[in-house]
C-alpha cells in the first residue's frame, strides 16, 4: 500500500460532507465522539487517498424518530481499504453519545478490522476498541504471532487504566484479539481522554500495519479473506448490541437497511452464506434464527489473554 500513499496530506473532504449535522452535535453536548471521528479520517487522509464513499450520500439525510438525536454517517473509500464508515449519534438531551468506527480492508489485504464501538448513556460508557482479527487467534497461533506479537505492549499499555469490562458474550471472544480493549466505566472528563488516547493509538498502530501491507496475489489466500471478512460481518448484522438502541431511534425496517447497507456492508455481497450456515448452533426447531445474543452464555469475568498474548481464559458460561 505504501506505494499508493499521498506524499502530501489528501484533502480531508469529510469535514466539508459532515454538514449542519455534525457541526450541530458538537455544539449540543459537553462530551461528543466528534473529536474521536475528526482523528481518525483526518489520520487515514493523510496516509491514503480517501473516496466519499455513495453510502455516504445515501444515509446521511437518516433522521432519528425523536426529532431531536442526531446520527452522523460518514463512508469513504481508499486504495486497499473497502470500507471506512462512521456512525455518530447524540444530541437527543438524554446524554447518549455513541461512536461506531470500523475500517474494513480490501480482501486482498491480509488486515486486521479496526473496530472502535462505544455507547455513552448519561453516567456509564461500554467499550469495545480492537483491531479485531480476520482469523481465529485463539485457535490459529501463526495469525496471532503475525499481527499481535508486536502489539502486546499497545494492548498493556490500556489493561490498568481500562480495565476489562466483566463477563461478556462469550461468542464475541473469537473475534476479538489479545489486545482488545473492552471496559465499562462511569463518564468523566479524564477516562473520556483516556479513551480518546486508546483510539489514538489503536488507530495508529492499525494504520502502521496497512503501511507495510502487501498485496495478495494467491487466490486462495485473498478467498479465505473475502470468507473470514463475510462471516465477520454476518456475526454482527445479526447480533450486534447496539441493535436495540438503533431500533428505538430509527424504528425497525429502517435500523435492519442502517445495519445491512451501512454498518456492516458487504454482508450481501461477499458472500451467500447465512448466519445459520456459519452459526448453526442459534438455529429453533422451526428454522428461524434463535433471538439469545449468546448460546454459550456470558462468560470470561477477567481478562482471557496474558501480558504474554496466551489465551488463558476459562469460557465457564454461566
Ligand atoms: C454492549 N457491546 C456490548 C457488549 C459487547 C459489545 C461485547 C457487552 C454485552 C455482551 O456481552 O455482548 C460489542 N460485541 C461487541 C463488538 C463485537 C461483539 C464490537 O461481538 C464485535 C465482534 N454498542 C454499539 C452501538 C450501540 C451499542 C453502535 O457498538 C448502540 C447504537 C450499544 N452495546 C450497546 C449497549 C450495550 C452494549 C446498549 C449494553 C446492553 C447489552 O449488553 O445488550
Amino acid at each position: 500500500l505504501s506505494a499508493e500513499k499521498k506524499e502530501v496530506a489528501a484533502p480531508v473532504r469529510w469535514s466539508l460532507a459532515a454538514g449542519p449535522a455534525g457541526r450541530g452535535l458538537a455544539k449540543a453536548c459537553a462530551f461528543s465522539y466528534r473529536k474521536f471521528v475528526e482523528f481518525g479520517l483526518g489520520e487515514l487522509g493523510r496516509r491514503a487517498h480517501l473516496i466519499p464513499s455513495p453510502l455516504q450520500g445515501e444515509f446521511s439525510s437518516r433522521k432519528a424518530l425523536d426529532g431531536k438525536t442526531e446520527m452522523e454517517f460518514l463512508a469513504y473509500k481508499a486504495p486497499g481499504i473497502r470500507l471506512i464508515r462512521s456512525l455518530r449519534i447524540g444530541g437527543g438531551g438524554d446524554g447518549m453519545q455513541v461512536l461506531d468506527f470500523a475500517i474494513f480492508p480490501e480482501p486482498e489485504y491480509d488486515l486486521p478490522i479496526f473496530c472502535a464501538n462505544f455507547f455513552s448513556a448519561s453516567n456509564t460508557n461500554i467499550v469495545v476498541l480492537d483491531l479485531n482479527p480476520l482469523h481465529n487467534v485463539i485457535e490459529n497461533d501463526d495469525y496471532k504471532e503475525k499481527y499481535y506479537h508486536g502489539l502486546l505492549p499497545l494492548g498493556m499499555k490500556y489493561a490498568e487504566a481500562l480495565p476489562w469490562g466483566g463477563k461478556l458474550t462469550s461468542e464475541s471472544l473469537s473475534f476479538f484479539s489479545p489486545i482488545v480493549i473492552w471496559t465499562r466505566f462511569p463518564s468523566s472528563k479524564d477516562m473520556h481522554e483516556v479513551l480518546y488516547s486508546a483510539f489514538v493509538d489503536y488507530l495508529k498502530a492499525w494504520v502502521s500495519l496497512m503501511d507495510l501491507a502487501a498485496r495478495e496475489v494467491d487466490l486462495s489466500v485473498v478467498v479465505a479473506h473475502h470468507k473470514a471478512q463475510h462471516r465477520y460481518l454476518t456475526w454482527r448484522a445479526e447480533k450486534d448490541p447496539g441493535h436495540q438502541v438503533l431500533r428505538r431511534l430509527i424504528g425497525e425496517a429502517d435500523t435492519k437497511t442502517v445495519i445491512r447497507r451501512f454498518l456492516f456492508d458487504g454482508v450481501d455481497s461477499l458472500g451467500s452464506k447465512t448466519f445459520l450456515d456459519y452459526f448453526p448452533e442459534y438455529q429453533c426447531k422451526d428454522g428461524s434464527i434463535n433471538e439469545k445474543r449468546s448460546m454459550v452464555g456470558k462468560s470470561f469475568a477477567s481478562r482471557p489473554w496474558s501480558p504474554s498474548g496466551k489465551f488463558i481464559g476459562k469460557g465457564t458460561a454461566d
